[in-house]
Formats: C-alpha cells, structure tokens, sequence
C-alpha cells in the first residue's frame, strides 16, 4: 500500500514545492519585499494575540520567525502531498487544495500595508506552477498504472521527470535569490549613499493653507506616484552608472556618477506630474528635487544650433524625446540624483533620472536614465510618442478639489474647500470656486517658491442645505483660465474642471 501512495504524494510535494520555488523568483524578481510564505508568516503573527506571541517569543528567542516560517512550510507540504494523494481521485480534487492555499496567500498579501497589483503576480505564478507541474507528473503516474505491463518504464519516466522538477525548482529558487541579492546590495549601497550638496529642507510653512485633508504640499517619497513599463525594476549601483551624451554636439562625453556629483549641485521644489492624469487624479507630486542642471551641461559640450531636442534612452530601454528649449532655458531641467534629501528611491529611477518642470513625465522624467543624444524631433521619436501621443508634452492648466471628498456629508453653513492647483513653468495665479453654477468664488492660496510647484488653496463658503455640485479652476499667471471643455488624457493630457458632489444637512 505505502509504496502505491507514496509516488502519488511524491508528486504533489514536487508540484508543490515547484509552484513555491516560482512564485519565490517571481517575487524577487518583481522586487516585492515579501514573497507569499512571508506575507501569510506576517499574517500570523498579526492575527496571533499579543499574550500567545510573548510566550512563542519567551520559548524561542529570536528562532521566533523561522519556527514560524519552518511550521508554516511543513504544514504546506502536508497539503501539497494530500493534493497530491487526492489526484488518485478526480482530476479536480487536488485542484481544491492548490486553490484554498492560493487564497490563503492571497488574503495575506492583498492584508499588507501597499500591497498593489504586482504583489499578486507572484501567488499567480505559483498557482499556474502547481497545477501544471501537478498534471505532468499524475499524467506520468496514470499511464503506468493503466499499463502494467510497462509500470517499470514508466516508472523511470516519472522518476526522471520528478528528477528534473526538483532539480529546476532549486535552480528557479537559487535564481530567485541571486536576482534580489542584487537588489539587495544596491539597495544597502543607497541607503549608506551621501552625495555632497543634497541637504534635507523642509517646505516654506507658508505653502500650506493649513486645511486638513489637502494632500500635503510636499509629497514623501513613499508617497510618490509611480508609472513605469518596467516588470523588474533596474536595479544600477552608482560605480555602474554612466550617462553618455553625444549627437549634435561639438564634444562628446561619458559621465560616471562621481563625475555627475563632483558638479555644481541645485536643489528645487519641482512638481512632476503624468499625462495619464485623469481630472481630480493623484499622479502627480512635489518634492525636493536635488541634480545638476542639464542647461550648464550642455553648454560645456557646445550644442549645434540643428539640434532641438535630447533624445533620452533609461537602462530598462524606455526612451523620450525632450525639447531642447526646456533642458536648455532658465528652468531646473536637471538630472536628478536625490528626492526629499534622500537617493532617489529605486522605482524613481535610482541612481539618475531627469527631471523637467513644465513637461509632462512621459516625455521627459526618464528614470535610470543612461543615454542623452542630442538629435532632432525629425528623427526621434519617444515610446508614448510613437504609440500615438504628442510629440510635446507641456503640462496643461489643471485644478483638484481634496476636501471635502466627492460624495461627503457637510454640516449646512459655512464649508471649507480646498485643494491644490498646479500649471508648472507658469504659475498660478488665482483658484475660483463655484457652487451650483453660481458666481466663481476666489481662494486664498498658499505661497510657493517659484512657478515650478503646485499650489495649494482653500476657500469658505457658504452652503445651505440640500445636494450641491462644486467645481474649481484655475487661472494662470500668463492669464489662461483652466477650460471647462472635457479631453481624455490621450494624446496629450486631459482638461475639465474637476466637479464634486455633496450634500450639506
Ligand atoms: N525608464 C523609464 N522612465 C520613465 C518612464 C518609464 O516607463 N520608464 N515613465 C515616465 C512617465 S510616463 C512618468 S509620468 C514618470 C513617472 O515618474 P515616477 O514613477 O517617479 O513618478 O516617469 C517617466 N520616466
Ligand atoms: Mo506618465
């Protein structure tokens, strides 16, 4: 009886322990900080209560989490053999086993504090690794018991295939590991970073109108918007990185990172926002951006007077074309080396990116950048550009209502609103309010250091009872009144004012 069970067994560990290995890669790979048997570990000990948690740590010191990570994976491969015992069954039974520990890691991961789409990705992996390993190798035990007479062949078959999936299981799972301790050194070698001339500041007081609920004036890092077309993020240690800069230019060169910092460093408040933007939308944030300015730059290597625009190239191969105009002008287009006082964050483009006020990300923030070609727009043309989005992208005059929120209740009276506003490289120069399609209200609006940020504003109103429709706009410094004419963000970034519905009792 036991040596009929046991290859049946033997096969949903295998499966099992497979589908584990991939979804460990695929987390590692991903740059997700914690794979699935991590993220259920750190269930555990949330849900565990206070007293019972003491008494585990009393009882084994610091062996703690790996008593916990061990349990955790023996109780797995008790599963993954019952999944594999039930395939003597229906086909569909061990299915169930592999679907109630999918959603088990599921349920722990979506619990954790961040987690997003990609943090699914892994458990989706293992779950696909399972069921696929898991019918190759039933499929190899049935055909040996339906013929007898060939059960010792087939029974080197599926020796050979349970073989190569332990084999390739622990080189996915080595593979794995070897990727994120890359990530890992390059993130330790970050964090020790100390780049002269970027000094921490906190934002002028004045810019905050002081309302609660508005996103703050400057945003943290770990608040950031995020979009890239990146699967595994590009993790460059600084010794790694160079910039080379050539085209139209009368003097080519190849800028290490100690190079790019051994320059003049200059720091400034530069809000960045993506052309994907909906109306009322949350890509977009203001932090302190430290580089060196691409204008000085460029003026060293001597720019032809044929060139108009950089086309720039970032090590995971994305690439945009920027207008020469805005790297080469007044502005802080810079190549950006820290956020906040602190190395750029790795999914920020770590350990270079550029960064241009008055543009659009997509055609100019190109993070882990390595490649500037001074060229023309003739020639060049960038990723967004080529699937159908403008050439240029300048940002649009746009305007967004944070509190109160759309849908809220408000006591009848006098309302605060307030929000942020925001036409980079222009300014600000007023937000009005209305309500119901009455008379555009004015808000005061909070100081800010120069046209490049966002600003935040705030007004009182008065509001009687009943549902209420709310708008903001906003007005330019160069006189442009933000339209009330709907676009979409393609080709070139969405318009229309940004409307809230409330209801004041
Ligand atoms: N390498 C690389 N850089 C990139 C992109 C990208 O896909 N790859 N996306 C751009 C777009 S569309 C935007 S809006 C900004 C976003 O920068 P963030 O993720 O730091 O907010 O990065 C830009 N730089
Ligand atoms: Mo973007």
């Amino acid at each position: 009886m036991t040596t009929r069970r046991t290859p049946w067994a033997l096969a949903g560990v295998l499966a099992g322990l497979a589908g584990l290995a991939t979804s460990y890669a695929t987390a590692n790979v991903l740059s997700i900080r914690e794979s699935p048997v991590v993220a259920v570990a750190e269930s555990v000990i949330k849900l565990t209560p206070g007293a019972a948690a003491e008494r585990a740590i009393s009882v084994l010191g610091h062996y703690d989490k790996p008593a916990l990570v061990t349990g955790i994976l023996v109780i797995l491969l008790g599963c993954f053999a019952g999944a594999g015992l039930l395939a003597r069954g229906a086909w569909w039974r061990p299915m169930l086993v592999w679907a109630a520990i999918a959603a088990l890691g599921l349920a722990a991961v979506l619990s954790l504090p961040s987690s997003g789409a990609t943090d699914i990705l892994p458990i989706g992996v293992g779950a696909v690794t399972w069921v696929a390993v898991h019918s190759a190798l039933v499929d190899a035990l049935r055909r040996g018991r339906q013929r007898p007479e060939l059960e010792s062949r087939e029974r080197r078959v599926f020796l050979m295939v349970a073989g190569a999936v332990a084999v390739s299981t622990v080189a996915i799972a080595g593979a794995g590991r070897f990727v994120g301790a890359g990530r890992r050194h390059v993130e330790s070698s970050r964090r020790l970073l100390r780049i002269p001339g970027v000094t921490r500041r906190q934002p002028p007081p004045a810019t905050s109108v002081g309302l609660k609920g508005i996103a703050p004036w400057q945003t943290p890092n770990e608040d950031f918007y995020r979009i890239d077309t990146a699967i595994a993020l590009p993790t460059i240690a600084p010794e790694d990185w160079s910039l080379r800069i050539h085209g139209l230019v009368d003097r080519e060169v190849t800028l290490s990172y100690a190079d790019l910092v051994a320059r003049q460093m200059t720091e400034s408040w530069i809000t960045l926002n993506c052309v994907s933007n909906e109306v009322g939308g949350g890509l977009i944030g203001n932090v302190r951006w430290s580089g060196v300015r691409i204008a000085d730059l460029l003026a060293d290597l001597g720019v032809s007077a044929d060139a108009d625009c950089v086309f720039q190239t970032s090590h995971d191969g994305w690439y945009c074309a920027t207008p020469l105009a805005a790297l080469t002008d007044d502005r802080d287009a810079m190549l950006a080396v820290a956020m906040n006082g602190r190395p750029l964050p790795i999914e920020h483009g770590f350990p270079v990116r550029t960064v241009v006020p008055g543009l659009y990300g997509y055609v100019s923030a190109t993070k882990w950048v390595v490649d500037y070609e001074v060229t023309t727009f003739d020639t060049a043309v960038g990723y967004w550009t080529d699937k159908g989005w403008s050439a240029e992208g300048p940002v649009k005059i746009a305007s967004r209502i944070d509190v109160p929120r759309s849908g809220d209740g408000v006591a009848a009276g006098e309302v605060s609103f307030g929000g942020v506003a925001w036409r980079q490289h222009t300014g600000i120069e007023a937000v009005e309010v209305q309500v119901d399609g009455g008379p555009w209200e004015r808000a005061d609006l909070g100081e800010v250091p120069s046209v490049d940020t966002w600003v935040q504003w705030a007004v009182t109103l008065d509001v009687p009872e009943g549902d209420h429709e709310v708008r903001v706009r906003a007005i330019g410094k160069d006189g442009e009144t933000q339209t009330s004419a709907i676009a979409r963000p393609d080709p070139d970034g969405s318009t229309g004012l940004h409307t809230i519905e409330i209801s004041a009792s």
